[in-house]
Formats: C-alpha cells, sequence, structure tokens
C-alpha cells in the first residue's frame, strides 16, 4: 500500500501513454508553465537509454540535476506498476536532495495502451495520447483511457493534417471516462496550456488538503500465453518475451 498522503510530501504525478503520443514534451511544458513558482522534480524511465532525460536536460526548462532516469531494462510497465521499487527510490532519492519539492513528475516509457502506474509510486497519473494515432483511440479504452486522472488528447495543432475531429475524439474520452477530465492539448496552444498548468495546481491543492485519494486504473485483466504461464500485468505486444515473469 502507498504512504499515508501527507501534505508535507510532493506530489507525484505520473505521466503514462503510448511511444511518441509527447510525454517528455509534456512534462517540459509544464516545468515551463510552473518551475517559476513551483519546486519540481522529474522522473525518466527509458529501457535502454536515458534519452528521455537527456531531452528534457537540453530543453533547458529545469536544473538539470533535478532530471533524473532510471533505466528499466524491461517492459516499461513492469517499472511503473509490478515493482516500482527503483522508481520509489528515485523519487525519494529526489526529495531527499531537493527537499522540499512540490511536484516529482516520473514519466513512463512508452507502452502500448495499458500501461499504469502504481498507486504506490504516484498520487496522481495522466494517460496521454496524441490525435495522429486516430481518433477512434480513445473510444477503445484500456484502465488508462478510463481511469487515469487526466486524459490528454495531444498534439491537437496536428488534427487538420491527420483528419481528427477534436470535438469527437474528446467527446468519445469523455464517455469512456464517465465524465472524467479531458484535455485537448497542444504546446503551441497557449489557452490548452495553460489548462494543463491549472489542472496541475488543482490537484497540487488536493493533495495538500487531503481531498485526493490516488486511485489505481487497474490493471489489464489476467491472462494466460501460449506456454501455460499465467500473466497478472499488462502485456507489451512490442516485447512479448522482455517481461519480468515475477
Ligand atoms: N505538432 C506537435 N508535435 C508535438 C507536440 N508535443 C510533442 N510533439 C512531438 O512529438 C514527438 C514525440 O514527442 P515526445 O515528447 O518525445 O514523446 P514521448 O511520448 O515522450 O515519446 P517516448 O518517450 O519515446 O514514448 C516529438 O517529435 C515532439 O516534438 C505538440 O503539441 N504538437
Ligand atoms: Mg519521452
Amino acid at each position: 500500500m502507498p504512504d499515508p498522503v501527507t501534505p508535507t510530501r510532493s506530489l507525484r504525478l505520473g505521466v503514462a501513454g503510448p511511444v511518441g503520443t509527447g510525454k517528455s514534451s509534456l512534462i517540459a511544458t509544464v516545468c515551463r508553465a510552473l518551475a517559476g513558482e513551483l519546486r519540481l522534480g522529474v522522473i525518466t524511465n527509458d529501457i535502454y537509454t536515458d534519452e528521455d532525460a537527456r531531452f528534457l536536460r537540453s530543453a533547458g526548462v529545469l536544473d538539470p540535476e533535478r532530471i533524473r532516469a532510471v533505466e528499466t531494462g524491461a517492459c516499461p510497465h513492469t517499472a511503473i506498476r509490478d515493482d516500482v521499487t527503483a522508481n520509489l527510490a528515485a523519487v525519494e532519492q529526489l526529495e531527499a536532495d531537493f527537499d522540499p519539492l512540490d511536484v516529482v513528475l516520473v514519466e513512463s516509457g512508452g507502452d502500448n495502451l495499458t500501461a499504469t502506474f502504481s498507486p504506490a509510486l504516484v498520487d496522481a497519473q495522466l494517460f496521454v495520447l496524441d490525435v495522429a494515432g486516430g481518433g477512434d483511440v480513445a473510444r477503445k479504452g484500456g484502465p488508462g483511457i478510463g481511469r487515469a486522472d487526466l486524459l490528454v488528447v495531444n498534439k491537437i495543432d496536428l488534427a487538420p493534417y491527420v483528419g481528427v475531429d477534436v470535438e469527437q475524439m474528446v467527446a468519445d474520452a469523455l464517455e469512456a471516462r464517465e465524465g472524467r477530465p479531458v484535455l485537448a492539448l497542444s504546446r503551441s496552444d497557449e489557452a490548452s496550456v495553460q489548462e494543463l498548468r491549472a489542472w496541475v495546481l488543482s490537484m497540487l491543492a488536493a493533495h495538500r488538503g487531503g481531498t485526493h485519494e490516488p486511485q489505481d486504473p487497474g490493471p489489464m485483466a489476467p491472462h494466460f500465453h501460449a506456454d501455460g504461464e499465467e500473466h497478472t500485468h499488462d502485456h507489451d505486444h512490442e516485447h512479448p518475451h522482455e517481461h519480468s515473469h515475477a
């Protein structure tokens, strides 16, 4: 179980979603919008590299020392959901080194549609889709799309080029989420960036006020592989043989 939320500990905010939907860019946008008023830290997860951390350091939006990488060496979801030890240690070390921090953002490695964070690691989580993935994806659902604290439909500036109706995609997402919040975002649309900023601030206020309870969006249903082994975690179809079968 997660530690009891105390107002003195930072808000830990997870950012998950498929490969390339703009998770690192969204974190850079949050840092740009809030680094002047909040004490921020960032943990990135990559399978084999620290590329996301290097991208964020080079974006110049935050003191590079406040951005740290966890190299998961396995399916990304393992490190944010099944065994969060390495991530928890990284978050706690960052919090200790820069005490006090207000918000620590944790980027998941890009995964398929099913990756969600364990509430043992984060207090709240965003799930990032982009319009280039197609207008239907929000309807297809999955635990992150359905139950993350915020669903972001990202890169809306690209919608005209990929033939996606953003309003319809947002409406579909709202329906799939039974009214939980959905944000249409582009880093080049200042009004949407302000909405993202406001959402982070309201989540921080709820965290501090003790009115936000971390939710578990839920794992993929248990399932069986051809080898007869039962799996109770999410399944990465791109790396089907790289699971930790713990
Ligand atoms: N047009 C447009 N492009 C964007 C936006 N946000 C991000 N991108 C681009 O989308 C690509 C992927 O962005 P990243 O932020 O690296 O995505 P990611 O989800 O962190 O990627 P992985 O960590 O590899 O899964 C990059 O080329 C970004 O420049 C946006 O709002 N509009
Ligand atoms: Mg990234």
